[in-house]
């Protein structure tokens, strides 16, 4: 077994070091089992992969709760066996996917931010027992995160049992690099104190008691970070509109030279438009987000950013070896809290930030379907985007006006399932251009939309389609044809393709 008696301080707790093996037989049928991961960052790795083992031997199944999505140790080892029960807050893994899909797992598709007061109030159950991935335990017993914080400190707080595990593979020096604070729970609350994306307000680790740890597992397997896609010619045109419309608000007096802090989602548009702050004439930029991207550690190193506050630091395996090399250097510009204060409503709406985030597909009155296929099958879920874009200073959306290489328009007469409503969304920005929503009614909105984002071959059906709702309802306030609204995703799933046959 390696050797991590350095990183557990406390000596009296050198007794519980375990083997993953012998920690995986602590877990029982029917256990709901939280977890830190945010991203394929910081989640447990070692305990996962020897629960598998034992789950394909002696069948059963457990509730998985995390920060978000995870690395393949945890959501796929655990699919794999179908041990997965109930799951929640979000999540991205194919087979995982699949069996939300076909009904094997249940899972709960919530706001980030509200994730873990829903796991405090209580009726989604009990937790069990909090697995944890951890650089280092402090003298005190307290835990010191690695690559991400996710819910992990309110639910190491709710449980009666945790299992820590080490991995040695995380350098020491990512302690400093946490921010941790659980807000009291109503009546009590109060204002989070948090005015800059720089201001600290918390611990810099996980509170623990050490009679809470009941076993402790050394793990040597890193981070499986996802790769970036090269940056596309679609993505490229849609970062030169945000850069674009951003001077255009500045010259406008809307927003300050160094904009308001930035909030990017995830995927390669998001990848594409940091890309583009990086070549463009910006400075003194910050950032408060929920995922710190590669994209980041360009912005520091062309000395544009100022400061990047997160919950989680998921770079590709490149961005993930370029931060260890010089971690020292990224400490001074990185911070990672817990989820529900990096995507907490109050905060940004007081910061004001700027959130850019990606759509399936838009309406033609401006609402958003960020989660669901054709209005049925479950993609990833609404992550933060709705934390972000409900509170917001400016809330842009971004998809590709076409989706399965053309047969699918992306903006559609009405989503087939509605994650952003138009009260939330200002600006949508496609390959084809940019349509800004602020202050227009729907009918505006609806030309807007159709005239500047929809592609060339869609945008006829569209319009045709808006021309008779206009008609048939006699020019009422929002014009649909409630029979026909629906008729591009039916088109669609009877014959492959969005087109007029
Ligand atoms: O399908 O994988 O089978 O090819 O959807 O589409 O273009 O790869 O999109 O990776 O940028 O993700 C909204 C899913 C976009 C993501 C979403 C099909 C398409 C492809 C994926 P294939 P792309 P991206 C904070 C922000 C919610 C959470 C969020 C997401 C697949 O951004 O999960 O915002 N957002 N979090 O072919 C049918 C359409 C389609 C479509 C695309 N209109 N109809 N299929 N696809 N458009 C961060 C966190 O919360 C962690």
């Amino acid at each position: 077994m390696i050797d991590i008696t350095d990183r557990v301080r406390n000596k009296s707790l050198h007794a519980k070091i375990v083997s993953a093996e012998e920690a995986a037989k602590f877990f029982k049928p029917g256990m709901t089992v939280a977890t830190s991961g945010f991203t394929a960052s910081c989640y447990p790795k070692a305990v996962p992969v020897a629960l598998a083992e034992r789950m394909k031997k002696e069948p059963f199944t457990i509730n998985l709760w995390t920060g978000a999505s995870t690395g393949p140790e945890l959501d796929h080892a655990l699919a794999e066996v179908k041990g997965i029960k109930g799951r929640l807050p979000y999540q991205t893994d194919n087979l995982v996917r699949q069996q939300v899909n076909d009904g094997t797992i249940d899972y709960l598709d919530l706001h980030l931010s509200e994730s873990a007061q829903l796991s405090r109030c209580g009726y989604l159950g009990k937790i069990d027992v909090a697995l944890v991935e951890a650089c280092a335990i402090t003298e005190e017993g307290n835990i010191i995160p690695t690559t991400s914080l996710g819910n992990t400190a309110s639910y190491v707080q709710s449980a009666d049992v945790v299992i820590v595990e080490i991995n040695t593979t995380q350098p020491l020096e990512l302690e400093g690099m946490h921010d941790v604070y659980v807000p009291l729970d109503p009546p009590n609350r109060v204002e989070i104190p948090i005015r800059k994306a720089d201001d600290r307000i918390g611990t810099a680790y996980i509170p623990c008691r050490p009679d809470k740890i009941m076993y402790i597992v050394p793990c040597d397997i890193p981070d499986k970070t996802r790769a970036l896609a090269p940056i596309d010619e679609n993505s490229k045109k849609m970062s030169a509109f945000t850069l674009d419309f951003l001077k255009k608000e500045v010259a406008a007096g809307r927003m300050p030279k160094n904009l308001l802090p930035l909030q990017s989602g995830v995927g390669n548009v998001a990848n594409a438009v940091i890309a583009g702050f990086v070549d463009s004439d910006l400075e003194d930029l910050s950032v408060y987000t929920e995922v710190i991207q590669d994209g980041m550690l360009d912005l520091i190193d062309a000395g544009k950013l100022k400061f990047a506050s997160g919950t989680a630091f998921s770079p590709s395996p490149e961005g993930l070896a370029r931060f260890y090399k010089d971690i020292a250097k990224y400490k001074k510009y990185i911070l990672m809290r817990p989820e529900e204060i990096s995507n907490s409503p109050e905060v940004v709406h007081r910061l004001g930030v700027i959130a850019m985030n990606t759509a399936l597909e838009v309406d033609i009155y401006g609402n958003i379907n960020s989660t669901h296929v054709t209005g049925t099958k479950m993609m990833n879920g609404i992550g933060g985007s709705g934390d972000f874009a409900r509170n917001a200073y400016l809330t842009i959306f971004y998809t590709p006006s076409t989706a399965k290489n053309g047969d699918i328009s992306s903006i559609v007469p009405m989503c087939s399932h509605i994650d952003h409503t138009e009260h939330d969304v200002d600006i949508i920005i496609t390959e084809q251009g940019i349509a800004d929503l602020r202050g227009k009614a729907p009918k505006e909105r609806a030309l807007e939309i159709i005239n500047n984002c929809a592609h060339p071959d869609y945008k006829p059906l569209l319009l045709d389609y808006y021309n008779r709702a206009v008609e048939q309802t006699k020019n009422t306030h929002t014009p649909h044809i409630l029979e026909e609204a629906l008729s591009f995703h039916e088109r669609f799933l009877k014959t492959k393709s969005m087109k007029k046959q």
